[in-house]
């Protein structure tokens, strides 16, 4: 018998030591101790006993029973100091939701707005599909010029499409706004197109500023102070004259090749310098469109596209990237 009890616990320290979770301490329990358990049996043999025998093994089994019910208190607190219950490590960190962020295009477009507020700028919305007179007429794009074409614009029907550009919202501000106007107009627009370096749908930043006494001096102070800003004050800029239906004279803004440091890449197809806008002084034929006497005012008006800008500014060589939506990709810019 004193053999048996002796087997016993050596056989329980070895069980319990390698229990590793409440429920299996739970079964070794049942095992050892319950109404079925090894101790339990082996108290049942007492009958057969030698009488004098009987106290002392009875006392033997009851020590043995008290020190395996310490021994299951103390392993229970063990295991809850590795924080392990029912199996569970408390402990490890949970399985975090995910956390979403501001898109890319839309942080570059905050920190566009913010520096054109800062130069005395509103901001202004206006409707994404747009009729044929505040995207085309209106701006003095002429009837069959190639902008109009079915192949470079979504329309719906011969008169409603969806703009190609956010002028529309700046002609819509000068025909219910009184003078003067300083806004600039963000948003989504639309072009039919879609290879490497296009996407039917991106976003643009067009600002106009019409008020007495507005010269090109005034157009060419904003453009450096908002590129000094935005790509930093080393940046090289130049003006190079051009054409836009709505503006007269008109200029294309460059700056020095951010990619190679002008000393000419692929992406600057070894010029040393990129385009990065288009502006020009409202060509008077525009305020005919709206109503302002084109003798009493003069304005400038310039716009950009967001997507490229960013591509430029943080070296993204693919404008698809921006509507993959692969996380990878975006979490960059959280
Ligand atoms: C550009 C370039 C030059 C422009 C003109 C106007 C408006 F409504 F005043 F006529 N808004 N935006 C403009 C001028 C846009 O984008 C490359």
């Amino acid at each position: 018998m004193d053999k048996q009890l002796e087997a016993l616990q050596k056989a329980f320290d070895e069980d319990i030591a390698q229990a590793r979770s409440e429920k299996e301490l739970d079964q070794l329990k049942v095992r050892y101790l319950g109404r079925k358990g090894e101790l339990t049996s082996i108290l049942r043999q007492m009958g057969s006993l030698d009488p004098k025998e009987r106290p002392r093994i009875g006392g033997l089994s009851n020590k043995l029973k008290v020190y395996m019910e310490n021994a299951f208190d103390l392993r229970v607190k063990d295991l809850e100091k590795t924080h392990v219950v029912k199996g569970v490590d408390v402990s490890l960190p949970g399985r975090m939701p995910g956390k979403g962020g501001v898109h890319i295009v839309n942080q570059v477009l905050s920190e566009i707005e913010d520096i054109f507020i800062n130069l005395g700028f509103r901001i202004v919305a206006g409707p994404e599909i747009e009729d044929d007179y505040h995207n085309f007429e209106a701006l003095n794009i002429p009837a069959h010029h190639p902008a109009r074409d079915m192949q470079d614009t979504f329309y719906f029907s011969e008169d409603v499409l969806l703009r190609t550009h956010t002028s529309p919202v700046q002609i819509r501000v000068m025909e219910s706004e009184g003078l003067p106007v300083r806004i600039i107009a963000p948003g989504k627009v639309y072009r039919c197109d879609s290879d490497v370096s296009h996407i039917p749908m991106f976003h643009q930043v067009e600002g106009l500023w019409v008020e007495e006494g507005i010269t090109f001096a005034h157009l060419k102070g904003v453009l450096y102070s908002f590129l000094h800003t935005f790509f930093g004050p080393d940046v090289p800029i130049r003006f190079r004259a051009s054409f836009f239906p709505f503006t007269e004279p008109s200029a294309e803004v460059d700056i020095g090749c951010i990619i190679c440091k002008g000393r000419g890449c692929r992406v600057c197809g070894n010029t040393g310098w990129i385009e990065i806008l288009g502006s020009g002084m409202v060509d008077p034929a525009v305020y005919g469109f709206v109503d302002i006497d084109p003798e009493s005012v003069t304005g400038f008006a310039f716009g950009l596209g967001v997507e490229r800008v960013a591509m430029l500014k943080y070296c993204i060589d693919d404008i698809r990237l921006f509507f993959e939506n692969d996380l990878r990709f975006l979490n960059q810019f959280s």
